[in-house]
């Protein structure tokens, strides 16, 4: 079902802080910038990886209110790994098997993800902890 890590997402305060400090460390590069009104965060892609299925990346994450997922999770544990997000070729069918295999998600349908992509979270209760997200890549 799962084609690569897509993206590991980061809680940060602020973007213009912690962009910088991945260019340093790893001289990684923002690929894709935008703000996501529904998932409440202004984020960044930094491009890890090419890969035959599509790219690897870290999602920076920054809130845009404190009553969203990463402004709450912010002001409960500070700067940090929010959540992993695996590849997916068809998102309908893997949200099928999860919800038959009795998964708990956040999303029972995909919704508008990075760059146009369609994504669902699992609850991370259901998940050992981990929050987790499912992405299916834009056509071409
Ligand atoms: N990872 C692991 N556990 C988490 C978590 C995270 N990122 N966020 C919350 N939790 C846990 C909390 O620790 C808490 O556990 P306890 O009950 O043991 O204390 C529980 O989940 C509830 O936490 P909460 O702060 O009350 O949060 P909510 O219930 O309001 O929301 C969740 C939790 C997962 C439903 C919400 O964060 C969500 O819908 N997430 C998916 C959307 C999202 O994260 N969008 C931003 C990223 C967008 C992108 O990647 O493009
Ligand atoms: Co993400």
């Amino acid at each position: 079902m799962l084609t690569r890590i897509d993206h590991v997402g980061i809680a940060v305060a602020s973007l213009e802080e912690a962009i910088p400090r991945y260019e340093a460390a790893f001289g990684l590069t923002v690929a894709h910038q935008e703000t996501n009104e529904a998932q409440g965060v202004r984020e960044a892609m930094l491009l890890v990886h090419k890969g035959d299925t599509g790219g690897s990346y870290v999602q920076l994450l920054e809130p845009i209110r404190e009553d969203t997922p990463v402004g709450k999770f912010l002001a409960k544990k500070g700067p940090g790994i929010h959540h992993i997000a695996y590849g997916v070729g068809d998102i309908d069918s893997a949200l099928a098997a999860l919800t038959v295999a009795g998964f708990d998600l956040v999303n029972k349908t995909p919704v508008h993800g990075t760059a146009g992509s369609r994504i669902a979270f699992m609850h991370p209760k259901g998940v050992g902890g981990v929050l987790t997200e499912l992405v299916e890549a834009p056509e071409g």
